[in-house]
Parts: C-alpha cells; sequence; structure tokens
C-alpha cells in the first residue's frame, strides 16, 4: 500500500465509528478527504448524519457529496470529529495545521465529545517537533506578535527559525479566518502542553497547531494494514 492507499484505509475504518444521526466534525486535509468522499457514499446509501466542515475546501467537498451540513451557530455540541494530523505522538499529542485550517480544525474538535484521528504511519512520532509547528496569527503588529512567539518558546524550550507561510508568488497565505501562519521548526517539543500554554499566553496568536487532550482514537494506515490505538 502506498501512503494515499494507507490514508483511504485509515479513513474507511474511522467511517465505521460513525452511527445514525450523530453530528459530526469534518476534518481537513487529503486524509480527511478520503473519509469525506467515504462518508458520502454512505449518506448516499441512506445514512443520516449532519456535518461540520472545518474549511471552505471542505465544505465545498461535503456539499458536493451530499452531505448535509450545519454550523457549530445551529449545532453547537457535536459528537464525533474525524481529521487527519501532521504528527501524532504515543500520549495523542498532536501538530495540525500544515494545511492551514488550525484554528476552525480546533474549535470543531473542541466541540466534540470524541476525536478520531487518521493517518498514515509516517505520521506517527515517538516525540513531537520534525514537523514545523503552525501558528496563527493575525496580521495586525506582526512584527511584535512575532517577537512574541520567539520570547513564548524560549520559556519552554529551545527555539528555531520562525518562518512565515507564503504562498508560490510570495504573498502571505491567508488562512479561512483571514489570518497567517508562522512555522516554527523547533526539532523537538518535549512538553506539547507547556508549550500550548505558553503559545496560547501570546496576543496576536489566533490558535497554534498542539492539539492536547482532544484525541480519543488514533487509526494509523500501514504498509502491512490498520492499526487502532484507543
Ligand atoms: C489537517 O490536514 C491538518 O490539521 C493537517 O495539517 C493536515 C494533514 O494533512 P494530510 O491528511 O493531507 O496529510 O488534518
Amino acid at each position: 500500500m502506498d501512503a494515499d492507499a494507507q490514508k483511504r484505509a485509515a479513513a474507511a475504518r474511522a467511517v465505521e465509528y460513525v452511527q445514525p444521526g450523530m453530528r459530526l466534525g469534518l476534518g481537513t486535509g487529503s486524509t480527511a478527504k478520503h473519509f469525506v468522499d467515504l462518508l458520502g457514499e454512505r449518506v448516499r446509501a441512506g445514512l443520516k448524519v449532519v456535518g461540520v466542515p472545518t474549511s471552505e475546501a471542505t465544505f465545498a467537498q461535503a456539499k458536493a457529496c451530499g452531505i448535509p451540513l450545519t454550523t457549530l451557530d445551529e449545532t453547537p455540541e457535536l459528537d464525533l470529529t474525524i481529521d487527519g494530523a501532521d504528527e501524532v505522538a504515543p500520549d495523542f499529542s498532536m501538530i495540525k495545521g500544515g494545511g492551514g485550517a488550525l484554528l476552525r480544525e480546533k474549535i470543531v474538535a473542541s466541540a466534540s465529545s470524541r476525536m478520531v484521528v487518521i493517518v498514515d504511519a509516517t505520521k506517527w512520532v515517538e516525540t513531537l517537533g520534525r514537523f514545523a509547528l503552525p501558528v496563527e496569527v493575525t496580521p495586525f503588529g506582526y512584527g511584535a506578535t512575532l517577537r512574541a512567539i520567539e520570547k513564548a518558546i524560549g520559556t519552554v524550550q529551545s527555539g528555531g527559525p520562525l518562518k512565515l507561510r507564503q504562498t508560490k508568488d510570495g504573498h502571505p497565505f491567508v488562512t479561512d479566518g483571514g489570518h497567517w501562519i508562522v512555522d516554527a521548526a523547533l526539532g523537538r517539543i518535549d512538553d506539547p502542553k507547556a508549550l500550548a500554554r505558553a503559545l496560547a499566553a501570546v496576543p496576536g496568536v489566533m490558535e497554534h497547531g498542539l492539539f492536547v487532550d482532544l484525541a480519543s482514537v488514533v487509526i494509523i494506515g500501514g504498509p502491512d494494514g490498520i492499526k487502532t490505538v484507543e
């Protein structure tokens, strides 16, 4: 199985967690895209669920698949969110946001009773941090926010280069919420909870990609099959 087949296999296993009548959070990224696709097949076969998308891209995909959609204003409590991740550690702490949807992903996951995370085997790591940590910032005061992020990281661990995420034509990448993303190349993150607290306290930081205490189940698609960790 190649990486994409591993992602699809993990997504297929996650569909088994969906029960009729559930209010679902629908993740973003190539792995979650497989899930939405497979969920769409079940919906067209008669399964009744409603979904809250975590991005404009997932909104468009879910709508095209015929999945009934709602919002967190109409439906503030969800039963289950299914989403991908960039890295997952054995304590279920995660880095998310490589796809730029971290703010909505965290709001949706936090509104859910359970979160099932679907990844291919390359994302399951002993220690987080090889993947640069995305930090979503408001453009106002960017220079000052960048310094404050650097200082906040320094109170918890050694730092690394911070880079404003850019589009191919050299403009800042803009999130669905109208913010920018700074990618922090830290190498390793030994205390995700402490770093999460420090970053959350910086004015101008809208959200960061450390997700702790949110995942309940991790489904890992590997070359030799699927592994579920609960
Ligand atoms: C979302 O998609 C993000 O939080 C994460 O950054 C990314 C994972 O992408 P993929 O499934 O394409 O590897 O889940």
